[in-house]
C-alpha cells in the first residue's frame, strides 16, 4: 500500500464519519398545544378531559396539555379542525416527524398530515387523499409513533424534501375525533427505530429558539458536545 492510498483511505473514513455526524444533526420539538393556530373542534385537552369521555384516563402529558377534537371511546366522528405550526428547518434535506399521542381504539386513532411546501397547499380533510392520512398507532398511555401515511394498499413510513431552509407550514388536521396529540418532534434522522432516533419532549431552548439561523448553531453545538 502507498502512502498516498493510506492517506485517500483515512480520508474517506473521516469524510463518511463527518457526513453522518452532520446528517444526524438536527432534531427539534414543539408542544401541540402551542401550535400558531388551533381551529375548533381541536382543542386544547387535558388528561382529566379524556376521562370525562369516558375512556381510560392518560398519564400527564408534556406540559400538561394536548389537542384533539374531544369524543367518546369507539365511537366515529370528526372531520374537522385543525392545528397548525411554523417549523424553520435549518437547512435543504429530508425531515421526518414523529407524534407523541394517546388513540384509545380504531374510531380513535387517525389524523391529516400535510406539511408545505414539501406537500401541495391541498386541504385533505376536504379531499380525503390518502396520502396525506396518518394511521396513528393504538394505545391508551402517551407513545411515540412516526408519522406515516395510511394508504388503501399498506401503511408506510413518511418522508420529506425541502429544497431550501426556513419557514415550513405543518398542518395536523383531525380526521377521528378522541385521537390525541401531545408533542411534534422533527428530525433528520430518517431511520424508522424509535431507539435510535430518540424523539423527546421540547427542551426550554426549543421552545424559545424558532430562527433557522439559531437553530444551526444549536445543531453545531450538540456536534461538539457528542
Ligand atoms: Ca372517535
Ligand atoms: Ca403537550
Amino acid at each position: 500500500m502507498t502512502r498516498s492510498t493510506i492517506f485517500l483511505g483515512i480520508a474517506f473514513v473521516f469524510g463518511l464519519l463527518l457526513t453522518s455526524g452532520i446528517g444526524y444533526a438536527f432534531d427539534w420539538a414543539t408542544e401541540a398545544e402551542m401550535a400558531a393556530t388551533i381551529e375548533a373542534p381541536m382543542v386544547v385537552g387535558t388528561s382529566s378531559d379524556a376521562a370525562a369521555q369516558g375512556g381510560p384516563e392518560p398519564s400527564a402529558p408534556s406540559r400538561g396539555n394536548f389537542v384533539w377534537m374531544p369524543g367518546p371511546p369507539v365511537a366515529g366522528g370528526g372531520g374537522e379542525g385543525w392545528a397548525e405550526f411554523t417549523i424553520n428547518i435549518p437547512a435543504a434535506g429530508t425531515y421526518a416527524l414523529w407524534g407523541k399521542v394517546t388513540a384509545w381504539d380504531g374510531n380513535s386513532d387517525s389524523f391529516w398530515v400535510t406539511w408545505q411546501p414539501a406537500d401541495p397547499d391541498e386541504d385533505a380533510q376536504e379531499t380525503q387523499n390518502t396520502q396525506f392520512r396518518w394511521g396513528v398507532a393504538q394505545g391508551n398511555d402517551w407513545h411515540w409513533d412516526k408519522i406515516n401515511h395510511w394508504l388503501d394498499g399498506g401503511t408506510f413510513e413518511r418522508e420529506w424534501r425541502f429544497d431550501t431552509a426556513g419557514k415550513t407550514t405543518l398542518r395536523i388536521g383531525v380526521r377521528e375525533d378522541a385521537t390525541m396529540l401531545d408533542v411534534i418532534f422533527v428530525t433528520d434522522n430518517l431511520s424508522d427505530d424509535e431507539a435510535e432516533v430518540n424523539p423527546r419532549d421540547p427542551t426550554a431552548e426549543d421552545l424559545v429558539s424558532v430562527e433557522p439561523q439559531g437553530k444551526l448553531a444549536t445543531s453545531w453545538a450538540q456536534i461538539k458536545a457528542r
